[in-house]
Formats: structure tokens, sequence, C-alpha cells
């Protein structure tokens, strides 16, 4: 997701923390991040193109090498994360180290800033941040609303930007307050108990067939970074069943964007774009708050 889209998570996810959870962030995020998670929003995406965290660049996705043009949409722990390079295993490494108390303060708070504050249950609610194809559809030029662009920014931001002028005048603030009203009132096409039907921070995902790991050679980068140098990451159970979630949005509304037309003018795509926005991001907001009350808050 692009700022705003973060914003909105975070600002939901506000509404959401237990009063000890609420404590633990605003006292963490202080007062450069005016102890906001909304205001946090961009740190990830600010340091990672920085050289101390050039690392952590792959990690805001996962590449999930599936054929939604075709219609098959699926994501496959070891096929698509066999590396361990990826969203789903930086969930998994950045949850377990926010509470392993033999770790220093310093990096506590990185991980923090990953798993909690940042990025990480963020972005795996954006379709194009579980899809392979294109590099997650940038490397797909459209035109939305007169401007040539590619399909993962139109997903990331446009058509986030064009719902929030024509709808709540261009302020996220009303937008977030819309859909926290939603979200209380069960107002979604998915009933939102649903949504936390996977909450748990430390079920692992569990091998099928372990043979399979052997498909899965990619030699770790040299320096891949303090963060992820561990021998193994293991990988958790719900960061998958939320990924497989997004990545089902690539088949039924992603990727049937129709070539040569402006894909937010009048036509069905970018009405039938919002309503996914809205629930990811809704449902992304209440997840990243409901995860944060279980670490910090158990
Ligand atoms: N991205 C993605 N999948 C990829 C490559 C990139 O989801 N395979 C995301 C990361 C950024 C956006 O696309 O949100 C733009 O990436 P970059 O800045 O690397 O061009
Ligand atoms: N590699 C990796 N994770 C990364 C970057 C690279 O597993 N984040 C792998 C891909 C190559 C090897 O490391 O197999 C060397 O990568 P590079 O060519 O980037 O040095
Ligand atoms: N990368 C990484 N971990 C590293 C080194 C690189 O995740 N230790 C990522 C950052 C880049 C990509 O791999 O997006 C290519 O890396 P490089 O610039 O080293 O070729
Ligand atoms: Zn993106």
């Amino acid at each position: 997701w692009g700022a705003d889209g973060h914003r909105t998570v975070g600002f939901i996810a506000m509404e959401f923390l237990t009063p000890k959870t609420l404590a633990f962030v605003q006292n963490s995020l202080g007062t450069e991040f005016n102890r906001s998670l909304g205001t946090a929003a961009t740190w990830a995406d600010d340091v990672k193109n920085e050289q101390a965290f050039l690392w952590s660049k792959n990690l805001h996705f996962v590449d999930a090498e599936d054929d939604p043009m075709d219609g098959s949409c699926s994501v496959h722990e070891l096929r698509d994360c066999g590396n361990q390079i990826c969203i789903l295993a930086a969930i998994a490494n950045y949850t377990t180290r926010l509470v392993d108390k033999s770790l220093p303060a310093t990096e506590t708070q990185i991980a923090l800033k990953f798993i909690g504050e940042l990025y990480l249950l963020r972005d795996i609610s954006q379709p194009l941040h579980v899809e392979a194809v294109a590099a997650g559809g940038n490397g797909i030029t459209v035109t939305c609303a007169g401007k040539k662009t590619n399909l993962h920014a139109i997903w990331d931001t446009n058509m986030l930007e064009l719902n929030l002028d024509a709808q709540f005048g261009g302020s996220v603030q009303s937008y977030v307050n819309s859909l926290v009203s939603r979200i209380q009132d069960d107002d979604f096409s998915e009933p939102v108990s649903q949504w936390l039907s996977c909450t748990s921070t430390t079920e692992p995902f569990t091998v099928v067939d372990p043979s399979k790991r052997a498909l899965h050679t990619t030699a770790r980068h040299p320096d891949v970074a303090r963060d992820v140098r561990a021998a193994t990451i293991t990988p958790l159970a719900c960061p998958l069943v939320w990924a497989r979630e997004s990545n089902g949005f690539d088949c039924t509304t992603v990727f049937t964007f129709r070539n040569g037309t402006d894909v937010c003018n009048t036509g069905n795509y970018l009405t039938s774009a919002i309503p996914v926005i809205d629930l990811q991001l809704a449902r992304s907001g209440l997840r990243l708050a409901t995860w944060l009350n279980e670490l910090l808050d158990p």
C-alpha cells in the first residue's frame, strides 16, 4: 500500500488496541511519531532504500508463482518463500523477535517497528504484494484517470486516492472513521468475526510433504543481515492464511482489467476494486491490533 493505505490501517488499529498495548505502543513510538500507528505508518518504506536497511526491501511482499490471468490463484509457503526472504517469513521472524527476552532493547524496537507499527501486517493485505506476475504488477502498464501508470501503483495508491477524494473530501481521517463504524456494525461482505479466525502468533505452518523442501535450494544472500541470519525461520500458520485471502483477489478482481481502457473511468473495474480495498484495509487494521494485543497484552 501507499502512504495513505498504511496510515488508514494504522489509525484503524489504534482504535482496537487494549489499554496495555496502547500504552506500550505509544511509549515505544514516542513523540517523533505522535504516539500513533497512523503517523508511524511509513517508517518501513522510508528506510527500505537506506543502505543499512536495503536487505529489508524484499520483505514487503511474496512472489506467489501462480497464474491469476488463467484464474489460478495460490500461495505456497515453500514454493514462494523457500529462501525465507519474503513477507511470510518476515512476519514470523519479527513476531518471534518481538517477544524474545534475550534480545537487546534496540532489536526489540526494530522488531516492533517491522511487525507492529509498520508494514508487514499491512502489506500482506494488498493483493499485488502476494503475486509474482510482472513483479507484483509493477511491469503492467495501465491508464488510471488519464494517467499512465502501472497495475501495482493503482492498487497501492491511485484508486484509494480517487475514492478518498470522491467520497471523503480527501480526508484519511473521515475514511478511517467510516471503516471503523463499518467494522463495529459488521457492515462488510464478509463477517468481521471471520477476519479473526486465525490469530495465533505462535502456531507454526506445518509442512505437509517435507520432501518438497528439496525444491527450495536458493542460497541465502551472504550478508542477508542480522535479522534473517538464523538458519531457518519457523513459518507461522496465520500469515499464510492472510496471504491466500489477498492472493484470491488477484483472480477475482485485480487481473480482470481490460487492456486499452482507462481502468479508473466510469467502467466496472474501479467500482469492483473499491470494496476490496475497503475490506482489505479494514481487516488489516483489526488484525494488526489483534496481533499486537496477543503479543503485548497476552
Ligand atoms: N513489489 C512487490 N512485488 C515485487 C516487487 C515489488 O509487491 N515482486 C512492491 C514493493 C513496492 C512496489 O512494489 O511496494 C514498488 O517496488 P519497487 O520500489 O521495488 O519498484
Ligand atoms: N538472495 C536471497 N535473498 C536476497 C537476495 C539474494 O536469497 N534477499 C540470493 C539470490 C541468489 C544469491 O542470493 O541466489 C545471490 O544474490 P545476489 O545476486 O543478489 O548477490
Ligand atoms: N537484499 C536482501 N538482503 C540482502 C541483500 C539484498 O534482501 N542481504 C535484497 C535487496 C534488493 C535485492 O535483494 O531488493 C537485490 O539485492 P542486491 O542489491 O544486493 O543485488
Ligand atoms: Zn506496493
